[in-house]
């Protein structure tokens, strides 16, 4: 055989098992064609190489050589397609694409757990009929301090105690400082309001206090305020009671005791039972506030006749009662804006 004749066969046979194994759609009929082109006894590629004898001995090398290119040629293109099934087999294998299936929710944002509580705060309260009142974060000395009965020589008032201002008021030039307290919307209220009044107030305010597991320079008070004839003690203590079961849960136990306010006479100091589950569960006490009767110097300061009418006041921490709902331990979890802890409520 010339020559020439017999790399024209080899060229369409190369062609042909090209063609053929590339269009294989499944492992017979790749197998068939492997079989066809490349079989060891009556392969294609085998009768062709039986003609490399009758070539002409000067153009045997040449013949040999180009025999050898296609053998590869065709030999990578059966991995190529032994390749293409079986990448084809692990895709079927997946998860078949379901076009009729919803598609991935994107991840909702929520309220801060303190903005959901002081929400609920707000609905509970409004259930008991007391309104929302609202007063200004910078303050100055008479709502902070003076009309609420503390004095200029009150360890409450050292300037180590409050954030006070660099700038003074602008009308006043009296020193201006951020509130420790949502007391001074009592103050605000009863001011420009006559009796009966029934108020709660809630928002942030200042201290320079460490961080810790119950402290935060800043943290949220809701502010409570009752003013009317024949109003009692016992009245407050009701009042706070159905706040905590309502808030907290029928379990939640509170107590008062005795303590000291200047614009509160009598004063307590509520506490929450809190169980501590750090510690086996054992019952702790959590301060969540401070409450008492108004002083009825602090009701004349307003312009309130203090033989008229009488009232209670109180004002909770409303990150310690958030946390006390949660079982959160440690109330800066609030503040670390951490989206694991925050995704939780
Ligand atoms: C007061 O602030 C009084 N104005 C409460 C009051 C209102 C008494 C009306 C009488 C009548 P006290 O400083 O105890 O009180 O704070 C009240 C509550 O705020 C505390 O019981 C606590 O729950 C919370 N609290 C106080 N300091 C911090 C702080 N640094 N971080 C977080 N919560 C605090």
């Amino acid at each position: 055989m010339a020559l020439a004749e017999f790399l024209a066969e080899l060229e369409s046979l190369e062609a042909a098992a090209r063609q053929s194994l590339a269009a294989a759609a499944d492992a017979s009929a790749l197998e068939a064609a492997r079989v066809e082109f490349l079989g060891a006894k009556s392969g294609r590629l085998k009768s062709v190489q039986k003609q490399l004898g009758t070539i002409p001995g000067p153009d045997k090398p040449a013949a040999g050589k180009r025999f050898n290119e296609a053998k590869l040629a065709i030999e990578a293109a059966l991995t190529m397609a032994q390749e293409r099934l079986e990448r084809s087999a692990t895709q079927a294998a997946a998860a078949p694409f379901d076009p009729t299936l919803p598609g991935p929710r994107p991840r909702l944002g929520h309220l801060h757990p303190l903005t959901q509580t002081i929400e609920e705060l707000k609905d509970i309260m409004g259930r008991l009929g007391f309104t929302v009142a609202t007063g200004p974060e910078i303050e100055d000395e008479r709502h902070n301090f003076e009309a609420l009965n503390i004095p200029a020589s009150h360890p409450a008032r050292d300037p180590l105690e409050n954030f006070y201002l660099s700038v003074a008021g602008v009308a006043t030039g009296e020193p201006l400082l951020l509130r420790s307290q949502t007391s001074t919307v009592q103050i605000r209220v009863m001011e420009s309001t006559p009796p009966p009044v029934r108020i709660i107030s809630l928002g942030r305010v200042y201290r320079p206090d460490t961080a810790d597991a119950t402290h935060y320079p800043m943290f949220h008070q809701i502010e409570g305020l009752l003013i009317d004839r024949k109003v009692t003690m016992a009245d407050l203590k009701s009042v706070l009671r159905l706040f905590a079961s309502s808030f907290l849960g029928g379990d939640v136990h509170i107590r008062f005791r005795p303590s000291f306010f200047p614009f509160t006479e009598p004063s307590v100091e509520v506490d929450m039972s809190w169980h501590d589950t750090h510690a086996g569960g054992a019952i702790r006490w959590i301060e969540m506030g401070g409450a008492g009767m108004v002083d009825p110097h602090v009701l004349r300061a307003v312009g309130y006749d203090p033989e008229e009418v009488t009232g209670f006041a109180f004002g909770l921490g409303v990150e310690r009662v958030c946390a006390r709902r949660h079982g959160v331990s440690d109330i800066r979890e609030f503040y670390r804006n951490d989206v694991r802890f925050l995704h939780q409520f």
